[in-house]
């Protein structure tokens, strides 16, 4: 089977909800000798933005969403292991303090840049999802950071990166740390309106930003 017959297949297979055929869609482009980077961008990830796309339209509610989300974990579970030991072991690049904000559970695209921030070289503090402004603050504070970053994917959460960048100026703070901002739903205008240093619409900008703003 060719390649992109493979990506048909996984992204059927995330849009079918199916954590069985992603998973074997998985091992079979693994075997096919597909970099497992490639395998999440072309394949597990265009599955789903169709699933968000049905969700918006209501085709599909919450469980189905829930099924895809957790079958397209499943799939992580193969393959980061894979993506870390093709990881950077040189010297660290910088300190990332990395979350998704208060009052968003989304948890997928954050993991992915922790993913491939540290397997190019940067030392990576998790706060997790639902992240309390004051914890990236403290954070930053305790380890020293580089760089704070911030994922949010609703429109109803977004203002908690603003919030974060509001706190540090009034803790006379915010030119220490550079603040980059993401998730699904930012864009560049609203990075540039709350005075973030950066933003990238995918984990591989991220991490060409990230490098940039540490060099
Ligand atoms: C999977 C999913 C879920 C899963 C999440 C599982 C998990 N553990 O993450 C579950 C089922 C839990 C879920 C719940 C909800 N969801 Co939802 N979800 C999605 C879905 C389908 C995919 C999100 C995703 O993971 N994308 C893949 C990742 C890789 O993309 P990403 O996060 O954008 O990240 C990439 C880049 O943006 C960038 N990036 C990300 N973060 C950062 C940070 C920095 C600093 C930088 C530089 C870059 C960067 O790099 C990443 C990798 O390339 C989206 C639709 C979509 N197309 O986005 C809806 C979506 C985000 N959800 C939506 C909604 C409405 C909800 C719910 C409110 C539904 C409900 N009625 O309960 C709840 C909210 C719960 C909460 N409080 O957070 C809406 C949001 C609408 C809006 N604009 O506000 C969307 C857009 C669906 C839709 N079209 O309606 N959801």
């Amino acid at each position: 089977m060719g390649h992109e017959e493979l990506f048909e297949q996984l992204k059927q297979a995330i849009i079918a909800q199916d954590e069985d055929a992603v998973l074997a869609g998985v091992d079979a482009a693994l075997a096919a000798g597909v970099e497992p980077k490639t395998i999440i961008d072309q394949g597990l990830l265009p599955g789903l933005n169709v699933i968000g796309e049905q969700f918006e339209c209501e085709d599909i509610f919450l469980p189905e969403l829930m099924q895809a989300a957790l079958a397209f974990q499943a799939a992580m579970a193969v393959l980061e292991p894979k993506i870390k030991e093709s990881g950077n072991a040189g010297p660290k690049k910088g300190k990332i303090v990395l979350g998704t904000v208060k009052g968003d559970l989304h948890s997928i695209g954050k993991n992915i840049l922790k993913l491939l921030f540290e397997t190019s070289g940067f030392e990576v503090w998790d706060l997790g999802i639902d992240v309390d402004l004051f914890k990236f603050v403290d954070k930053a504070k305790e380890v020293d950071a580089d760089i704070i970053a911030m994922s949010a994917l609703l429109t109803t959460t977004l203002v908690g990166q603003r919030d974060v960048i509001e706190a540090l100026k009034g803790q006379g703070t915010r030119e220490r740390y550079k603040v980059i901002i993401g998730g699904g739903a930012t864009t560049q205008g609203w990075a540039d309106s709350i005075g973030a240093d950066g933003w990238a619409g995918s984990a591989y900008e991220a991490i060409n930003l990230a490098t940039r703003l540490v060099s």
